[in-house]
């Protein structure tokens, strides 16, 4: 742990207290006594041991969720009293804001002042499923059998089973969990098990705004063993997963197989494209901080940067020296520019795409540095001139690494966005409004961002198509996938 900050009081009690799993509305222990260790990964110290939950726990918490949406308190509740519980959840985390973030940075390594932002944007999300909760409505429908009348109904599609990763831990639970609790769905979450300390101190809050038990559960366990129990469980109707395109095709597959309903937000390889009209000054500040933010572990990461051959040298050169100049600390640090990732296996990964893309032939921009001795970090890297084709052009590897090359034409550039299975987001750099828009059609990508690379807001719909997913997350869309249309027809 970073010996220069403290920890506030809240964040040190809740430290302090076991980590149980938040199971119909109690904290239980996980069969047989089992947890796991969890670290801050700037120091590698253990912070916590939380439970590990079995096979037979995560069915402890379905039922608890099934009887909760069947026939507790919750079916009956009123859509104002569901708007009206997660205004007061939004509240009580807006309260919370500092500990959560401190639990955040300790958990997952990003800067402080990172963190706050993610809490702070999840407070805007709440407030903003809030409103939809009183606004799902079916409509009456005109059909062609005289002396009838026809409607809609929009009904929850029952118990969801939620899988989230470790780059926005608290942000991804929630993106997860409120739209059931505007629906009137119930669920059941598993945090990653690198990261699961917000998850459970949102339990706390969850149970402190006054959701019935077992609307929401939530059991700390590893993926192959409580994930895999959650996405099997036949009294789970909908899965929802954000994680890697590996798992997410093996989620896939199995909610297929059981037609359960499922949406996968998973990996990316989104192009950063700099035309030479764009304010080139501003292009530079976006696509740094479309590839170091949260030190590069962000689904929609612009982590292929193609700039006009006109502005090449100097955007590369200029984002390279910002890299170069990025103070790696821990996330408590005064002036961190960037903390370490999350755990030594995903170091591992990231050091082995380096290793991939010195021995391709991509031409490293970079400075080797001494990195912090305790920790995992990386540091930042960008490699120029990188041809198609390059597995360091073609993966995704989530971190602080970047490829760039040079394009020529219009149509050269939009090729080489679209060179890629993934296709996640992407950002135009141009101040041509007719450019803006042709280059944003063109694009194979769920988001298109134009002179930014990073504005998720809850009204907008987010998610991938091709191999980045399935459905999407925010805006109105995302509750089509909380809900089933009932037709009712009747003659009069
Ligand atoms: O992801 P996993 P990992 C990508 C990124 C990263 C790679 C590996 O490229 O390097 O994935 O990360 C749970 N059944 N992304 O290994 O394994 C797991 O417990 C059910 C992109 O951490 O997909 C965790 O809760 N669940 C991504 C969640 O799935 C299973 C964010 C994600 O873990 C499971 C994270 C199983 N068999 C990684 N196996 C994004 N889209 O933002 C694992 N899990």
């Amino acid at each position: 742990m970073f010996k220069r900050y403290a920890l506030r009081a809240e964040t040190r009690d809740f430290l302090a207290e076991a980590k149980s799993l938040w199971l119909d509305g109690r904290w239980q222990h996980a069969e047989g006594g089992r947890t796991f260790a969890v670290e801050d990964p700037a120091s590698g110290v253990t912070i916590a041991n939380v439970a590990e939950a079995s096979a037979a726990d995560v069915g402890l918490a379905v039922a608890a969720a099934r009887r909760a949406f069947e026939s507790g308190p919750w079916p009956k509740l009123r859509p104002r009293d569901r708007e009206r519980l997660l205004t007061t959840l939004a509240e009580l985390v807006e309260a919370d804001m500092e500990t959560l973030a401190e639990l955040e940075t300790l958990d997952n390594g990003k800067p402080l002042s990172e963190a706050r932002d993610d809490i702070a944007g999840a407070v805007d999300y709440l407030r903003y499923l809030a409103g939809w909760a009183t606004k799902l409505d079916g409509g009456v429908k005109t059909i062609g059998v005289p002396g009838s009348f026809a409607y809609t109904r929009l009904e929850p599609v029952g118990v969801v089973g939620a899988i989230v990763p470790w780059n926005f831990p608290f942000s991804m639970a929630l993106w997860k969990i409120a739209p059931c609790l505007a629906t009137g769905c119930t669920v059941v979450l598993k945090p990653a098990e690198q990261t699961p300390l917000t998850a459970l101190r949102l339990a706390e809050l969850i149970e402190a705004a006054g959701y019935p038990a077992g609307v929401v559960n939530i059991v700390t366990g590893v993926g192959p063993v409580a994930g895999a129990a959650l996405v099997s469980n036949p009294d789970v109707d909908k899965i929802a997963f954000t994680g890697s395109t590996r798992v997410g095709r093996e989620i896939g597959a199995e909610a297929t197989r059981r037609l359960a309903r499922v949406t996968l937000e998973l990996g990316g390889k989104s192009p950063v494209l700099v035309f030479d009209d764009a304010d080139v000054d501003a292009a530079i500040a976006g696509a740094c901080n479309a590839i170091f933010y949260n030190q590069g572990q962000v689904c929609t990461a612009g982590s292929r940067l193609y700039v006009h051959k006109s502005r090449y040298r100097e955007v590369v050169d200029a984002v390279a020296s910002y890299a170069d100049s990025l103070e790696l600390n821990h996330g408590f640090a005064d002036g961190v520019g960037m903390g370490p990732l999350v755990s030594a296996a995903q170091r591992a990964t990231v050091e082995r795409y380096i290793d991939i893309a010195e021995a391709e032939g991509a031409v490293r921009l970079t400075r080797a540095r001494k990195l912090p001795e305790a920790g995992h970090f990386v540091a930042p890297t960008v490699f120029a001139d990188v041809k198609p084709g390059m597995r360091c052009v073609e993966e995704e590897i989530f971190g602080p690494v970047l490829v760039c090359a040079s394009f020529d034409t219009d149509e050269e550039a939009i090729e080489l966005a679209n060179a890629t299975r993934y296709g996640l987001a992407a950002s135009v750099w141009t101040r041509s409004l007719s450019r803006a828009h042709s280059v944003s059609a063109a694009v194979r990508a769920g988001t298109v961002w134009v002179n930014n690379h990073w504005v998720v807001d809850p009204a907008m719909p987010f998610g991938g198509v091709g191999q980045s997913g399935v459905g999407r997350e925010l805006g109105r869309e995302q509750l089509d996938a909380y809900l089933e249309t009932k037709s009712v027809t009747m003659l009069l």
